[in-house]
């Protein structure tokens, strides 16, 4: 048996906040989430994989784009040509009461209910297998989806599909089918399908509980390799094999200059930095500076001079692989190390004060909003939040 398993499609994502660079850089970006799903689709026909699995957040917003669901339509009418079944559930992100017999999707493609259910299927080679997954109703679920799922059935192989996070035992911040790793092992399962977390990892190894990760970081914060899972049996058990397909890696660059006097010779150095490869980057540099840095240096970087003439001689060339979209500097603070005690006592007052729930009671009234409701949903915000604070909170006691 062979399978793909992604989810977190996010098709059309907006990518907020990048739209001023030139066009035809923006269409690359525009377009990755679809090309990443695309080149999905092309492995899975690539490989003869018996089916997909697609758990949640197939959509970015919960009031999709037209563009996004002709497109993901149509990909599927390329797997159903190919006699490839899919089996999807929705997420946090597209959340939507699923009615039998109500979709655009052609006759391959199965979508879960929203109350757990399990879906079996024979392969060519007559093996059996049992798919058990369901479907967001609405943006939250507290509940605990999981004792819903059955005990194992009486087929070859069974997988779970599940949009969720690990419970954090706090019914304050456990709103996506919380979980925890021995509820699942419980159910004796040959491989949990999981969906939700950004970042691909396996909580796993056997059976093998398994994040994909979205196939095409949205944001600085979803930097490094993203794709998808092919997941072979071999001696009874399911091995997944990560693979890369995002046509956009976001990435961070160290730089400490050495002998620049002047922006020419910065930028020059900033470029030199530079590996490039087949993926498009999008590079965010930090720029560390010495005691010795020259003010002018300084200032030009302080001033987004440099990341300009950076763009601007980008812009101008045929070809570019990679984009800047930001410099930080990082100045020498000057103050004496942080010892270990305190480092502890500064982790845990992040760790208290950065929640969910801490966020969400911030935002009060606000959070009745729909828009601001999703932004607060998003399981990278906490992260980027504790991210800026210690930025801020390390540029103050320098300043003072
Ligand atoms: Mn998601």
């Amino acid at each position: 048996m062979k399978f793909i398993h992604t989810a977190d499609l996010h098709l059309d994502s907006p990518f907020r906040g990048l739209s001023d660079m030139p066009t035809r850089i923006w269409q690359q970006v525009h377009q990755s989430t679809f090309t990443a799903f695309e080149r999905i689709v092309d492995a899975a026909i690539a490989q003869q994989v018996d089916f997909v699995l697609i758990v949640g957040d197939i959509y970015d917003r919960d009031h999709h784009s037209a563009e996004a669901e002709d497109f993901f339509v149509r990909q599927c009418q390329r797997l159903d040509q190919n006699q490839i079944p899919v089996y999807l559930s929705y997420g946090n992100h597209d959340y939507q009461v699923v009615r039998d017999q109500e979709n655009a999707f052609p006759k391959n493609v199965h979508v879960f209910g929203n109350s757990v259910e399990t879906k079996k299927l024979t392969l060519a080679d007559k093996q059996t297998v049992a798919i058990t997954g369901f479907s967001y109703e609405k943006r939250w679920l507290d509940q605990q989806v999981i004792n819903n799922f059955p005990g194992r059935e009486n087929t070859d192989w069974q997988i779970g599909m599940l949009h969720g996070a690990l419970s954090q035992n706090n019914p304050d911040q456990d709103h996506y089918a919380p979980f925890t790793i021995p509820e699942l092992l419980q159910k004796n399962y040959d491989y949990w399908a999981l969906g939700h977390i950004h970042k691909h990892q396996q909580l796993n190894d056997n059976p093998p509980i398994v994040y994909p990760g979205d196939p095409q970081g949205r944001h600085k914060n979803e930097e490094g390799q993203h794709g998808y899972y092919l997941v072979q049996s071999n001696s009874g058990k399911l091995v997944p094999e990560f693979k890369v397909v995002a046509p956009i890696e976001w990435c961070k660059i160290n730089v400490e200059p050495q002998n620049s006097q002047s922006g020419e010779s910065l930028v020059k150095e900033l470029i030199d930095q530079v590996k490039v490869t087949d993926d498009f980057k999008m590079i965010a540099f930090n720029v560390i500076l010495t005691d010795n840095s020259s003010s002018l240096i300084k200032q030009l970087l302080g001033n987004g001079t440099i990341l300009e003439r950076l763009q601007d001689q980008l812009a101008g060339e045929k070809s570019v692989q990679w984009w800047p979209y930001q410099i930080n500097l990082i100045e020498p603070t000057g103050l004496p190390k942080m010892t270990d005690l305190d480092q502890d006592y500064w982790k845990q007052a992040a760790q208290e004060t950065f929640t969910q729930s801490a966020v969400i009671d911030l935002a009060g009234k606000l959070a009745k909003y729909d828009f601001i409701a999703e932004q607060l949903a998003e399981p990278s915000l906490i992260e980027e939040l504790r991210q800026e604070a210690s930025r801020e909170l390390e540029g103050e006691r320098h300043d003072n």
